[in-house]
């Protein structure tokens, strides 16, 4: 597959194009298209989406339905990827905290990280500091994102931090993140990075990682 077909699923993964996506997928995919190269044409449209998002360019709706054209391309690849001995280089758990119902932003986190090429398990909402743990453990996870969007719920943050490294489970990351979630906040309940938005969330993970 040419270059240029593959700025098109670039394309069309940014503009949310589920059809259009899919189908030059499947095309590349066919067209005997090594895989790594659809992926990062795949991770490009992710990775502008997120900027985007970051400058007010574009809004949850916009950032939704690129992550659903992505999710629908990645499935076509998943298999091809597998085949290739191509694996996400890093596992990320998330969750919102324990007491707290609200999913929407950390979904929109979980999609963006998936987006960047993280193997991402998603522990859904109200999530307990044991729960946390035990997937960590299980996922041998590189990175644990908590979400949390009520201050009532901001301390379950700190308990479930002092779970993870009470569980000797010092070199995952903690990135945190939430509407009343500060810098400041993370750093005095001792978590490694904060991110106010999703798409700085991938950075905070990709440079936690690298780290
Ligand atoms: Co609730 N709620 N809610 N609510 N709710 C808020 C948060 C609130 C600010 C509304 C208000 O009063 N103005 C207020 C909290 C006040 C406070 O604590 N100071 C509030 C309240 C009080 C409550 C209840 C207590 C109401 C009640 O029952 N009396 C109750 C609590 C239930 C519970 O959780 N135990 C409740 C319930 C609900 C619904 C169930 C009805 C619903 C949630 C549905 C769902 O999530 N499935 C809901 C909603 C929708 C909201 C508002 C309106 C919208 C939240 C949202 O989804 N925003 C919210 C008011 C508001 O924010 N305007 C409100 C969109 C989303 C994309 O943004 O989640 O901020 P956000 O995520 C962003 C960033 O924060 C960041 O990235 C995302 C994308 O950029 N981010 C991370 C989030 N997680 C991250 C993790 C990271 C990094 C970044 O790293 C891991």
């Amino acid at each position: 597959m040419t270059t240029a077909a593959l700025s098109q699923l670039t394309e069309a993964i940014k503009s949310g194009n589920r059809k259009q996506a899919t189908a030059l997928t499947s095309q590349a995919i066919s067209a005997g298209t090594p895989a790594r190269e659809i992926l990062d044409a795949m991770v490009a449209a992710m990775d502008e989406v997120g900027r985007r998002f970051k400058c007010n360019e574009i809004f949850v709706p916009e950032m939704l339905i690129a992550a659903r054209a992505m999710k629908e391309a990645l499935a076509l690849l998943e298999p091809v990827l597998v085949k290739a001995g191509i694996r996400p280089t890093h596992t990320a758990v998330i969750g919102t905290v324990q007491g707290d119902l609200h999913d929407i932003g950390k979904n929109l986190v979980a999609m963006m990280w998936k987006g960047a090429n993280f193997n991402v398990i998603d522990l859904g909402s109200n999530v307990a500091p044991d729960k946390f743990v035990a997937a960590a453990r299980e996922h041998q996870a590189n990175v644990v994102g908590l979400s949390a969007l009520l201050t009532t719920t901001m301390p379950a943050m700190k308990t479930t931090i002092d779970a993870i490294h009470a569980a000797g489970l010092n070199q995952i990351k903690v990135v945190i993140g939430g509407a009343p979630i500060t810098q400041a906040f993370a750093d005095e309940i001792g978590a490694d990075g904060y991110a106010a938005e999703a798409a700085s969330a991938v950075e905070v993970a990709r440079k936690l990682v690298a780290a």
